[in-house]
């Protein structure tokens, strides 16, 4: 009874926190869930910025950027895990869900961004990682030490297999086997990332109390959503099988035989049903495994989530996510068709996707979707048109908002990323040259979209007076957020118009999606429609001009075009214009 008073009066708080935020000029739109209409932020907490010069970002340096974010529309902050941890995968590794590590600062600092957030109609997004735990939480440390303790079955404990070998030949996800033996139990426990990784084992209804419990106490504190780490790999299969060797380590990818298990929705569904009814917060899933095919189950109108992240366009290129010498190339209609698939998927069921193009694990997407060689402000626009007008929440990266791109260090040891390593030595096992292998770091590594948040022109990029626990991107003098303010003409100007655009043009915001000509092979086209206005937005990407038929802009006026001048039917290279016409038109 108490946490439910507790929970209208925080929905009430947040209420009247937003209605304050949203002063003249915000939209209005139809769509009743605050998190539809806004934007959402994603924070690498390490790499934001740091206030007491030990390099590291933490959570005073969000507090103090808050006005900052609030320019670019963001509602919602996802921070990347800031909980205790012994930082082996840099907070993915979490030793207690109820502590802030200390390298990140205190619960009153945590407080304290909540409250501070609030004030300017921002809500904190916690990430939940909830399908394994670091080998230092007291859980863990418990279930390990003997077969009959009350945490002994929180874990995924399995008997060596009949060579006394592990029990099955499953490859984690960051590589090497699966599996780690424990000399006290005398069995094997499974990681399907780092073996500092420990899976939780979500058949014990304990665990998912536990979950649950955990979720609720941040509900409590106030934050207004989570993002749910890694959740299609929460259920296992019945029985433990090896699966087929596919590659020379005879090893086969656990991501094959474990996403997705059929009855993964009924742990999410109770999940939900433990957290969030008398709220207003939303979860967003990482789903690595899931097809368009089903968003509808996954976040349809009754679906168990509220959005999740349908990956396959970041993987557009990488048919094997092991193997990051084994690319592939793409054309753009593709691109495009994968985009609208979820679009059409969710659009059919009233469902809602995230918008996004990179992430803390996703190379920079000016590398990564545009030709090389593609000028970088002008690409930075082009997508950040994208990213803001799809229909969906947007999610920004911290950086992308700068048109930030990738790093290239000549050595495997200026890395930190641990996938980083285990995907050289894999390459490397593999055969590829030391060249071949260090080229596919440059490309895909994790450490791309981790380099300090560049602020400033200054020392280290004004991220910190001390030295940085990564390296600044070389390029932080011409790109950096005090400068890119100055210049009417920079990448994160383009993101503030656009952001201010989305909330003086509902349609944009509640608009239905359709796509214009798939088939074009430069520009991606579409229209947002609702009942009184159509806004089509047409984006070049390629380094080429491209034409197509103006007919679709029939009595549109344009809104904001990136190019000095623009025409109907042509777009310069790169270009992204947005037209408005009536509703009903064509
Ligand atoms: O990533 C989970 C995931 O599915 C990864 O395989 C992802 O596709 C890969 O890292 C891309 O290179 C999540 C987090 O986002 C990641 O940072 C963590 O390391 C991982 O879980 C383990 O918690
Ligand atoms: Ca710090």
């Amino acid at each position: 009874m108490k946490k439910r008073i507790y929970r209208i009066l925080a929905v009430l708080t947040a209420a009247c926190l937003l209605l304050a935020a949203s002063g003249a000029g915000a939209a209005k739109a139809e769509n009743e869930l605050w998190w539809k209409n806004t934007i959402a932020y994603e924070i690498y907490v390490r790499s934001f910025r740091d206030t007491n010069g030990d390099g590291i970002g933490d959570l005073k340096g969000i507090t103090q950027s808050l006005d900052y974010l609030k320019e670019l529309g963001a509602g919602a902050l996802w921070l990347t895990p800031c909980y205790a941890s012994p930082q082996e995968d840099n907070g993915y590794d979490i030793a207690n869900f109820y502590e802030i590590d200390p390298v990140y600062g205190t619960m009153a600092d945590m407080d304290e961004l909540i409250r501070e957030a609030g004030k300017r109609g921002i809500r904190i997004v916690m990430d939940l990682v909830f399908n394994h735990t670091s080998d230092a939480n007291p859980w863990f440390v418990e279930s390990r030490a003997g077969r009959n303790n009350e945490k002994s079955d929180w874990y995924i404990w399995r008997d060596p297999g009949e060579d006394g070998g592990a029990p099955t030949n499953w490859r984690s996800i960051f590589g090497g086997s699966a599996w780690e033996y424990d000399p006290i139990r005398g069995q094997y426990y499974l990681h399907t990332f780092l073996k500092q990784q420990p899976d939780l084992n979500w058949e014990n209804p304990e665990v998912r109390k536990a979950l649950i419990d955990v979720a609720n106490f941040w509900v409590n504190k106030g934050v207004g959503g989570f993002r749910l780490d890694a959740i299609t790999y929460i259920k296992k299969p019945a029985v433990f099988e090896n699966g087929r060797p596919d590659a020379d380590d005879r090893l086969s990818g656990i991501h094959a035989l474990t996403a997705d298990t059929p009855g993964i929705l009924d742990f999410l569904r109770e999940f939900q049903e433990g957290v969030t009814p008398g709220t207003d917060i939303f979860m967003v899933g990482e789903a690595n495994g899931v097809a368009p095919e089903e968003l509808p189950e996954w976040v349809g109108g009754d679906g168990v989530m509220d959005m999740i992240f349908e990956i396959s366009h970041v993987l557009i290129d990488l048919p094997d996510e092991m193997n990051w010498c084994k690319t592939r190339e793409w054309k753009i209609p593709e691109l495009k068709k994968m985009f609208s698939a979820s679009q059409e998927m969710t659009r059919s069921t009233k469902g809602w996707v995230p918008v996004f193009l990179e992430n803390h694990d996703q190379p920079r997407s000016i590398n990564h979707f545009l030709p090389e060689g593609a000028d970088r402000v002008a690409g930075g626009k082009a997508l950040g048109t994208l990213l803001l007008t799809m229909r969906g929440t947007p999610f920004i990266m911290q950086g992308e908002e700068l048109g930030l791109v990738n790093v290239a260090w000549e050595s495997i040891d200026e890395y930190k990323d641990v996938s980083t390593f285990n995907h050289y030595w894999f390459a490397l096992g593999e055969g590829y040259t030391q060249e071949e292998a260090m080229a596919a770091v440059h490309r895909f590594s994790r450490d791309n979209a981790r380099t300090p948040l560049q602020w400033t022109d200054g020392e280290n990029a004004g991220f910190t007076t001390g030295t940085p626990w990564i390296p600044v991107n070389e390029d932080y003098k011409t790109f950096n957020a005090a400068s890119e303010k100055a210049d009417p003409d920079s990448v994160l100007n383009w993101y503030i118009t656009l952001a201010k655009l989305r909330s003086e043009h509902e349609e944009l915001l509640d608009g239905d999606y359709r796509e214009l000509f798939p088939e074009h092979e430069q520009i991606f086209a579409y229209e947002r429609e609702n009942e009184t206005a159509k806004a089509v937005i047409l984006i070049n990407l390629t380094t080429e001009p491209a034409a197509y038929d103006p007919a679709c802009l029939e009595g549109a006026e344009l809104l904001l075009s990136s190019a000095k001048e623009t025409e109907k039917g042509t777009l310069a290279p790169l270009e992204a214009v947005i037209y408005e016409a009536p509703a009903g038109k064509q």
